[in-house]
């Protein structure tokens, strides 16, 4: 039953920052799947007989796909595939599922915060057994195989029920459709103090959480609204949407713009959240108080012990490279390990694996902690429901204090959305010739280069290293100025633009970010001359 198919390599199957993300037509190439598919199972050993976790975020062309990789799992080997119902896995619930029933791995289908629809993205992410995106050695080496693959397996079946919760089977596999709610719901109520976030919830807190139409609207319904008794209402665009209805599903101060305006007005909740396409990022805002992301994951850190999960403390923090160093202050007056890594959070992995850091965050609104190996939006929302309850003051009251223990770490990110690729790339080169030269230089009356380098991280744990992660310049007084390009993209090429500028805890805290980050905006265009070469008069997103 088992079939052989021929099929010619892709050139462009290379891994991004999360998995192979292309436009959905580029997916619907006759064998671009198959071959991908392939690639990936061809890149692992070990895997007869053993469980496959399969789940998206519900997004267009997730369902063929999914059925393509049933079929494909059955003809390489595998025992048994575990499959979210209607294919609904979240990022971090695949994550935790992998583990809690000790998969090999499992595949995650989704193109996280991109818009969706036959004219969107899809994407494909190999996990590995420990619930974690595949490391650099493993996607490097299923780009190496797309480049050579001429045959892939498959078996002759019908398509699965993917409605039908239980056991079918496909040929000698078992295929099992699991609830996707329960047991990542199950998880957090070993994590949090449900009963103080339900009181209160009960006592009058008011929150909305924004889902985006996309994975996290049943999990926040059954968390928030059954279990923790949040008025129904509290979770809007809850119904996950194979377009996301047609919305943008990255929870940020641009998509998420609405929200925002809300919790600024008096009439407004208490508390608003929202998550990704995925459900592994988050955004938090409290009334009258935005939360970046950087100081949202020192927050936590500083906080975490307020929840049962972390009671005993955290072994360390981690943080990816242009993420603002707030985290850093929180890990030295713990006492704690500090760790620096390239942007994706299969660099986190085996840090959390050899216990040496608990919690791990993102500038691009994503946090998480050792309890799966992926960020986790819904996570984090429930951490800040945990302390708020515990804390009993309000988002900006806990932000406010926080800056007063360790000052206040200022930080924005400009992309530039689909720039000339080419153009990029040399943009990144020339200032990349710059920075041998820049140290010791000085701009303006208080901007001192103190060092000035092309990232690269040496992995403690098992000794990779990992070059051109991104450039660094960074100041005397803490600031930084970071330039990267993104690998998450699928047209031409976004140049990130991540600046950052630090108060003492004496320190004025009340600016506006973008007016006490303008030197440092002016600077970077200075060095990198992104108007003139881009043609762009301002980024095309702020956050
Ligand atoms: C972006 C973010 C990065 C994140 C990645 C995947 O990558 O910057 O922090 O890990 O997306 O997140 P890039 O290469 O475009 O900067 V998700 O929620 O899209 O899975
Ligand atoms: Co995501």
């Amino acid at each position: 039953m088992i079939q052989t198919v021929k099929t010619t390599p892709f050139s462009d199957q290379k891994p991004g920052t999360s998995g192979l993300r292309k436009r959905v037509t580029v997916y619907q190439q006759p064998n671009y799947v198959e071959n991908y598919l392939q690639a990936i199972f061809d890149s692992l050993e070990g895997f007869e007989g053993q469980t496959l976790v399969i789940g998206g975020d519900g997004r267009f062309y997730n369902d063929v796909a999914i059925q393509t990789a049933i079929r494909m799992a059955a003809a390489n080997g595998f025992g048994k595939v575990m499959v979210g119902q209607n294919g609904l896995l979240s990022t971090p619930a695949a994550s935790h599922v992998i583990r809690h029933y000790q998969a090999f791995g499992g595949l995650v289908l989704s193109a996280s915060h991109n818009p969706g629809g036959p004219d969107g993205d899809f994407g494909i992410k190999y996990n590995i057994g420990n619930g974690g995106p595949a490391p650099e050695k493993i996607t490097d080496a299923v780009y190496d195989r797309s480049k050579v693959i001429d045959s892939y397996k498959t078996v002759d079946a019908p398509d699965i029920d993917l409605g039908a919760i239980g056991t079918q089977s496909v040929g000698d596999m078992v295929v099992e459709v699991i609830d996707p709610v329960t047991d990542y719901t199950a998880l957090m109520q070993t994590l949090f103090d449900f009963g103080a976030i339900k009181a209160l919830f009960a006592g009058g807190f008011t929150m909305t959480f924004d889902a985006m139409n996309a994975i996290t609207g049943p999990y926040a319904h059954k968390i928030f609204e059954d279990i923790l008794g949040a008025p129904k209402g509290t979770v809007v665009n809850g119904t996950p949407s194979p377009t996301f209805n047609n919305g943008h599903p990255d929870p940020n101060l641009v998509y998420c713009k609405d929200m925002f305006d809300l919790l600024m007005t008096p009439e407004g909740p208490d508390f608003g959240a929202a998550s990704d396409g995925d459900g592994d990022r988050n955004l938090i805002i409290g009334k009258n108080r935005f939360v970046t992301p950087s100081d949202s994951l020192a927050l936590l850190a500083a906080n975490a012990h307020l929840a049962p999960g972390y009671r005993d403390g955290i072994a360390g923090i981690a943080r990816s490279m242009p993420t603002s160093a707030a985290a850093d202050r929180v890990a030295e007056k713990l006492g704690i390990e500090m760790h620096e890594t390239p942007t994706g959070w299969k660099f986190f992995g085996n840090l959390l694996d050899a216990g040496r850091v608990t919690i791990c965050g993102e500038e691009s609104a994503g946090t998480g902690s050792d309890h799966v190996r992926e960020k986790d939006g819904l996570w984090a929302v429930l951490l800040w429901l945990n302390i708020v309850a515990v804390r009993k003051q309000s988002v900006d009251e806990i932000v406010r204090a926080h800056w007063a223990t360790y000052g206040r770490n200022y930080y924005t990110r400009h992309d530039y959305e689909e720039v000339d690729a080419a153009i990029a790339g040399q943009l990144m080169d020339d200032v990349r010739a710059k920075l041998p030269g820049l140290v010791g230089q000085n701009f303006g009356e208080d901007l001192q280069v103190a060092y000035a380098d092309d990232f690269k991280y040496h992995d403690p744990v098992d000794g990779s290293t990992s070059a051109k992660q991104g450039i660094r310049i960074g100041f005397t007084d803490g600031s930084r100025i970071v330039l990267r390009l993104s690998g998450t993209g699928t047209v031409g090429a976004t140049l990130r633009v991540y600046l950052e500028r630090y108060e003492a805890a004496d320190g004025r805290h009340d600016l506006d970010t973008q007016y006490a980050l303008e030197p440092l905006v002016g600077l970077a265009e200075q060095l990198a001359g992104i108007k003139q070469r881009t043609g762009r008069r301002e980024p095309s997103v702020i956050t």
